[in-house]
C-alpha cells in the first residue's frame, strides 16, 4: 500500500502573541492569539504513507531531517496515525518558498501544511476544525495557519486541548493590507521559542501582567480588525509585542530576541508614524522586524526599511489563503 497527497500552508503573524504554554505535550497555551496568515510565504508538503517503509522520513528543502527534529515529526505521524487506526510509515518531502536560514518561523506552515497532507494522503478528510487542533499539536502557532485571512487561536478550557483551535476571524479578500517583513542578516542562534517560553512561564515576574492583560488585547484586536480599523489592529499589535517582549527581557536568565538592527528599525518604523505614515511594528522569538502597513504606502515603506543599516531583505506581504490541497 502506499498513497500520498501534497499540501500547502501560509506562514502567519501574530498580532496578539501566543506565550506561554499551560500544558507542554499538547500545546495547549495560557491565552489566546490572533494573527493574520501572510501570502507568499508558504511550506509545500507531501506524504505518501507506504508499508513497505522500516521508519518515518524526511527532507527540508532538499536536505535529510535527522535528530530532534525527525524525532518531532514522527511523534506528530503517531497522531495521526492513531486517528487514522493504521501503522504505516511516511515519506515527507516539504519546501519553503521563503529564507529558511532567516530566522523567519516556519513550523506554523509547516505542521498546518502537514497536518492536511498527512491526513488527505491517509484518505481522512477532517475539518477545519479538527485540522486545527491537529496541527496546533505539533506547533500552537500552526493551528492559526489552516486558515486564511485572519484568525483566531481559542486558549480553551479542556484538558485534552479538544477545544483549542483556532477560527477565521475575517476572509483573506475582507480586508486589504500589507505585512513587510524586514530580513536581518543571521545572527547568533537564539533561544527556541519552546524552550523560551517555558523559560518565561517560570522566572519572569512580568508574566503575571501579561495574563492579567492579554485578554483585553484580543478583546480590542478583534474588534479593530472586524472594523478594518488600521491604526487600532498597528497600535494594539506593537503595545502586545513590547509586553511580550518585555516578559521575555526579565526572564532568567533574559531572552533579548533584538539586534541592534531590529531596535534601529524599531526607531524607523516610529519615526516615520510620526511623519504621518500609518505603520505599527511587530517582533517574534528572533530579530526581524515585521510592519502593518496601508497597501497605497508599503512600497515607500519597504525602501525606508530597506535603507536601514544591517537589513537584508525586505518582503511585501497580503493577507494570504488557508491551508489547501494541490
Ligand atoms: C506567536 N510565537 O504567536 C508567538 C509569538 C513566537 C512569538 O508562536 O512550542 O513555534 O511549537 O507551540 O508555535 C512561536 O511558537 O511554539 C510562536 P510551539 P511555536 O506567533
Amino acid at each position: 500500500m502506499s498513497s500520498h497527497a501534497t499540501a500547502r500552508a501560509c506562514s502567519n503573524i501574530a498580532l496578539v502573541k501566543y506565550w506561554g504554554k499551560r500544558q507542554a505535550a499538547l500545546n495547549l497555551p495560557v491565552n489566546g492569539s490572533i494573527s493574520m496568515t501572510l501570502d507568499g510565504m508558504h511550506t509545500t508538503t507531501t506524504v505518501t504513507w507506504d508499508d513497505a517503509l522500516s521508519r518515518d522520513a524526511a527532507e527540508l528543502n532538499g536536505a535529510a531531517v535527522t535528530g530532534e527534529a525527525l524525532d518531532r515529526l514522527s511523534l506528530f505521524l503517531d497522531r495521526v496515525r492513531v486517528i487514522w487506526g493504521e501503522a504505516p510509515r511516511a515519506r515527507v518531502v516539504t519546501q519553503n518558498n521563503f529564507p529558511t536560514a532567516a530566522g523567519l518561523a516556519s513550523s506554523a506552515s509547516g505542521f498546518a501544511a502537514l497536518a492536511l497532507a498527512s491526513t488527505a494522503a491517509a484518505g481522512l478528510d477532517l475539518g477545519q476544525r479538527d485540522l486545527s487542533v491537529l496541527a496546533r499539536q505539533g506547533s500552537g502557532s500552526a493551528s492559526r495557519s489552516i486558515f486564511g485571512g485572519f484568525a483566531e487561536w481559542k486558549r480553551g478550557e479542556r484538558e485534552d486541548g479538544i477545544d483549542s483551535y483556532a477560527e477565521q476571524i475575517l476572509a483573506q479578500d475582507a480586508w486589504d493590507v500589507r505585512m513587510l517583513v524586514a530580513v536581518l542578516a543571521p545572527g547568533p542562534k537564539s533561544v527556541s521559542s519552546r524552550a523560551g517560553m517555558t523559560r518565561t512561564v517560570e522566572t519572569s515576574p512580568m508574566y503575571p501582567a501579561w495574563v492579567a492583560t492579554v485578554g483585553a488585547d484580543l478583546d480590542a484586536m478583534r474588534e479593530a480588525i472586524a472594523a478594518r480599523d488600521l491604526s487600532r489592529v498597528g497600535a494594539v499589535a506593537e503595545a502586545n509585542c513590547l509586553k511580550m517582549h518585555a516578559t521575555m527581557h526579565t526572564t532568567l536568565p533574559a531572552i533579548l530576541y533584538w539586534q541592534p538592527p531590529t531596535v534601529a528599525l524599531m526607531h524607523r518604523v516610529t519615526a516615520l508614524r510620526a511623519e504621518g505614515m500609518t505603520c505599527y511594528f511587530t517582533i517574534d522569538a528572533g530579530p526581524n522586524v515585521k510592519v502593518l502597513c496601508a497597501p497605497g504606502e508599503a512600497e515607500r515603506l519597504a525602501a525606508e526599511l530597506a535603507g536601514v543599516s544591517g537589513v537584508q531583505e525586505v518582503l511585501t506581504c497580503r493577507p494570504g489563503p488557508g491551508a489547501t490541497l494541490l
